[in-house]
């Protein structure tokens, strides 16, 4: 078997341990896999004798060289040698790389596990063939991981491979893979010039009702995107001009589809942020129930999640909402609110963003540079969850744009002017008016107005999003500018009024009022 033609996709490690196996024959639950479609087999045994070791490795290499699938043993070299498989795969406290390719010669697959990117550099430097990176997340398979990484943390290393050169080892990640979670994780720990080869699952398998039905899922899931990438038009709007032009488009399009806008939200603005949602045409519902959200994602609406007023059970919610919202591909718009006030706010930042998958990340400078943070860049202390400013218009620009190029998604960053990325196109938005910072909740109202455009303009989210606070911002501004507004009491009822007659008159064919839209592009950046 050639070893630089291996197929990494879906890797079976595997455990003879009753609560894995149960009470099932591990050839019969490695066959079956295979049989699925599995790529490549481990077999991993922490206890049984040399003997029963290898006697179980012969008859699981006449099962796996019937499909041609290429068999490694976990850390026992000599186990691999007499059973005459096609390799190994070693931990950091095993064997040392260089011994074992000297003992099993140029032709064997050797993989090393890796959690960070010093490991990594030395294994890869090392000879490896594959690198398997890990814990992605904790499991009750392998207690004893020492670094938890998430797709971040797997993003990070292979980056790091491809930025030394490394681009040619392969890779695998391992750690709580499973059929809900793989798309994602493939999908986010993809870094701009390498990703993922496979992923490597051990309870996804073994511990399944029906292993081959299984693994035929597992392939199909790592051959496909998850249901929230969505490509965006060919061509696009990418300028100025364009992006305009659409506008009117996706306010209508909130109009006539009445999107449903989920708000996991804090007490405060629930009752505001349900009002603007009427006057821009979309259908609130406040619930900060997770339960009620495997049922909300179906109605084809999308999750505000923000975090204003975080405690432990908040999280929780959080978090399976998340999945229910991602696993049927309908956006979520995540409100970071004070990342980066307590440690409490950072480490619940660091938890939502390995969890799922977030479509629109929408905060102040302190948060969004709190986000950005997460993974090791830098990080800001704020003061509360006010907002106030440090950067320049170029690091504004370059922040929103690396952290929407990291996560894959569209960041918004509000301020006296407000950025917008995808990654590739970075706008600047100059509208608004100073009483929407003297009311309470009109940042988090904004998350919830940005949930009904992206969800009713789901193949463009970058327009939708610079639509969404062009419809936000020149209410403000109209509202502001009336005589009967005199201070920011007056000024709520106006801005749900001119909320409502941006969309009445849009619907009427009147765009006078985009006459007033201050919006620049700050530059496209090409990152293949
Ligand atoms: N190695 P499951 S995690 C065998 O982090 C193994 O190196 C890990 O099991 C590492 O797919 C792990 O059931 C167990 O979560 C993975």
């Amino acid at each position: 078997m050639d070893r630089d033609s291996v197929n990494y996709a879906v890797y079976l490690v595997t455990d003879s341990t009753p609560a894995i196996l149960g009470d099932r024959d591990l050839c019969e639950v490695v066959e079956a896999s295979v049989r699925g479609g599995t790529t490549i087999v481990q077999l991993r045994d922490k206890t049984s004798d040399t003997g029963d070791m290898i006697a179980m490795g012969k008859k699981l290499h006449a099962i796996t060289k019937q499909y041609n699938v290429p068999l490694l043993i976990n850390d026992r070299i000599d186990v691999a040698l007499a059973v005459g498989c096609e390799g190994v795969h070693i931990g950091q406290d095993d064997m040392e790389l260089s011994t074992a390719r000297r003992l099993l010669g140029p032709d064997a697959i050797i993989g090393v596990t890796v959690s960070t990117r010093e490991e990594a550099m030395v294994a890869c430097k090392g000879g490896a063939d594959y690198l398997g990176i890990g814990t992605v997340y904790a499991t009750p398979t392998k207690t004893n991981t020492k670094n938890i990484i998430g797709a971040a943390g797997v993003r990070n290393i292979l980056q790091t491979m491809a930025d030394a050169g490394y681009d040619h080892v392969k890779t695998v990640c391992i750690g709580g893979i499973n059929a809900e979670n793989l798309q994602r994780i493939v999908y986010q720990s993809e870094a701009p010039s390498k990703k993922l080869d496979g992923v490597a699952v051990v309870s996804a398998l073994v511990a399944a009702p029906d292993p081959e039905a299984a693994a035929k899922n597992l392939v199909g899931l790592f051959n496909s995107l998850p249901p929230f990438v969505r490509e965006p038009p060919n061509p696009r709007a990418e300028m100025v001009g364009e992006i305009l032009e659409l506008v009117p488009e996706v306010v209508l399009e909130v109009a006539r589809k009445k999107p449903l806008s989920h708000n996991m939200t804090n007490l405060v603005v629930q009752n505001f942020a349900a009002n603007v949602a009427l006057a821009i045409g979309a259908s609130p519902i406040m619930s900060n129930y997770a339960e009620e959200a495997f049922d909300l994602c179906k109605l084809g609406g999308a999750l505000v999640v923000n975090m204003g007023t975080v405690d432990p059970d908040g999280l929780q919610n959080y978090l399976k909402a998340l999945r229910a919202y991602n696993s049927v591909g309908q956006p979520v718009v995540y409100d970071p609110v004070g990342a980066g006030a307590t440690t409490l706010r950072r480490a619940t930042v660091k938890t939502i963003l390995s969890h799922g998958y977030l479509d629109v990340i929408k905060g102040n400078e302190g948060e969004i540079r709190t986000v950005y943070g997460i993974d090791g860049h830098d990080t800001v202390q704020q003061r509360g969850v006010d907002s106030s400013s440090e950067l320049d218009v170029s690091q504004k620009a370059e922040l929103v744009r690396n952290l929407a190029l990291r996560e894959k998604n569209v960041v918004v960053m509000t301020g006296e002017a407000d950025y917008i990325s995808d990654g590739q196109h970075t706008f600047r938005i100059d509208n608004g008016h100073v009483y929407l910072e003297m009311v309470t909740g009109t940042g988090c109202v904004l998350g919830t107005v940005i949930s009904a455009f992206v969800t009713a303009y789901p193949n463009d989210k970058l327009v939708a999003t610079v639509a969404a606070l062009m419809h936000f911002e020149i209410a403000a501004e109209r509202a502001a500018e009336r005589r009967d507004v005199q201070g920011p009491g007056t000024f709520v009822p106006a801005f749900l009024d001119e909320l409502f007659k941006i969309r009445r008159e849009t619907g009427e064919g009147k765009l006078g009022w985009l006459k007033s839209a201050k919006l620049a592009c700050l530059g496209t950046y090409f990152n293949k």
